[in-house]
């Protein structure tokens, strides 16, 4: 907290001079095409946690998830990082000493307990809520207990609206594990509860709670899990919801919620169920598990002339393979390797982006983070599909939090873009 406060500081200072001298220096520019398209490409917000390069894919702080995979902290036999690692990577940016993420995981470990009532609501509910409408409102559940709320209501000056909203999030991302196994058991498994396991880190934890698999190797991967899907820069959906409702003041607990609501959709987070069933589907309507790729290239088909996208395939931004696809490309090569599902996987990675590519009209033809992950879970026995997307949720729960935390403490203010009507777009041309 009080090295994130130093540097938090000395940037909102060189902003405030930097902003004084340049602010009115044009950076981009609108086309129409972009008011219809989804604003794509239109430089509108600033996001200091990680940014995306369209060739490159993702990097956090500067360090893309190759390279991440090496340098940040990790548990002892295990090779892949520490995903508390790369939450202190993007609040305070710098790659953390191993003793600073045990100190991390301490804190979340202590903060981790989830009251009564959340429960209590959750088991009120018709077991056949989708688990992502759980974890919405498991999260809301959570809100009694803001603290930026509470210090808001009692007249807490701007200068500490960083300080709140780091505690809120704090205790929000150390109990998301618990809240998201107890969705899972409840659902899934008779409402009968796993402790939680207080010498084991946040991910291997979460895991464990989940009760699915005590393989060493499922907790490397939830941790690896928890690491690539943690932010994707400002602009897509699930980031963009938790900064615009946080821009009000909305506490920590109200902002995740309305990201995670966006993460729900198939076209964002839930394209990683949509994914497994697309594939278990095929499967079995072709009968066997080891299809040839003449079957697939069918199948493939027979989506789209059915007026589907191919789920896991395509990106609003990225132009090649995503790096998070090909980081759990590694782990399934590894440890994996004769997986009938990942096979398929591994075929629809060549047999898929020619066909869109045919389309003329796909912008990026490669798969994305969803076309891998659920092959993985569905090995160690995750096979549940509908609980897919609040693992990312977990995940992208510290990128959003940590970039909310800087959007406080640089002072940034309520989001308020233009709008305008068709009218007036015809009405601006017939003027240009
Ligand atoms: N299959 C079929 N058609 C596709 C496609 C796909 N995988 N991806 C894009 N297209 C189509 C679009 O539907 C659009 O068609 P239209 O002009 O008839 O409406 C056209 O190609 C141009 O779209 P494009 O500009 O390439 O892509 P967008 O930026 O509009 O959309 C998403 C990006 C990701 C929404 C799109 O590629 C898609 O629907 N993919 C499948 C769903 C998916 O995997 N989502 C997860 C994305 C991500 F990784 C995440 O957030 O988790």
């Amino acid at each position: 907290k009080q090295k994130f406060a130093e540097k938090a500081a000395a940037l909102f200072q060189e902003n405030r001079a930097m902003l004084k001298e340049h602010g009115d220096k044009i950076i981009d520019q609108v086309a129409i095409r972009q008011l219809y398209g989804g604003m794509r490409g239109m430089k509108s917000m600033i996001w200091e946690t990680s940014e995306l390069d369209a060739y490159e894919g993702i990097r956090f702080r500067g360090y893309s998830i190759r390279e991440l995979r090496k340098l940040l902290p990790k548990a002892p036999n295990c090779k892949e990082p520490l995903p508390e690692g790369l939450f202190w990577l993007m609040l305070v940016g710098e790659i953390p000493s191993q003793e600073e993420v045990n100190w991390l995981t301490e804190e979340w470990k202590k903060r981790g307990e989830l009251p009564a009532r959340t429960t209590a609501m959750l088991d009120a509910m018709p077991a056949d809520t989708h688990p992502m409408t759980q974890l919405s409102m498991g999260i809301l559940s959570l809100q009694n207990d803001s603290v930026f709320a509470k210090r808001y209501e009692e007249g807490m000056p701007k200068n500490e609206y960083w300080d709140a909203y780091y505690e809120d999030s704090m205790n929000l991302i150390a109990k998301l594990p618990r809240l998201a196994a107890y969705i899972y058991r409840r659902t899934f498994h008779n409402n009968e509860h796993i402790a939680a396991d207080p010498s084991l880190d946040w991910g291997a934890n979460f895991a464990h709670m989940l009760g699915i698999s005590e393989h060493a190797d499922f907790k490397s991967l939830m941790r690896l899990y928890l690491t690539i899907h943690a932010d994707h820069e400002g602009g897509n959906a699930s980031a963009h919801s938790t900064h615009l409702v946080g821009s009000t003041l909305s506490d920590p607990y109200y902002s995740l919620s309305g990201g995670m609501n966006a993460l729900a959709g198939p076209l964002h987070g839930l394209a990683n169920q949509e994914v497994i069933k697309w594939i278990l589907e095929m499967v079995e309507e072709l009968g066997t598990d080891t299809p040839t790729n003449e079957q697939i290239t069918e199948y493939i088909n027979q989506t789209l002339e059915a007026g589907k996208v191919i789920p896991g395939y395509g990106h609003a931004v990225l132009r090649q393979p995503d790096p998070r696809y090909i980081a759990q490309r590694h782990f399934a090569e590894e440890y994996i390797k004769d997986d009938a599902i990942v096979s398929i996987v591994w075929k629809l990675f060549t047999i898929v982006p020619p066909i869109l590519q045919d389309l003329g009209k796909v912008k990026n033809p490669w798969p994305n983070v969803d076309a891998h992950s659920g092959a993985l879970l569905m090995h160690y026995g995750l096979k549940e599909f509908s609980f897919y997307t609040v693992l990312f949720g977990v995940s992208r729960a510290m990128g959003v939090l940590a970039a909310g935390v800087w959007s406080r403490a640089l002072g940034m203010p309520l989001e308020r873009p233009k709008s305008m009507t068709s009218k007036a777009i015809k009405e601006f041309l017939k003027k240009s």
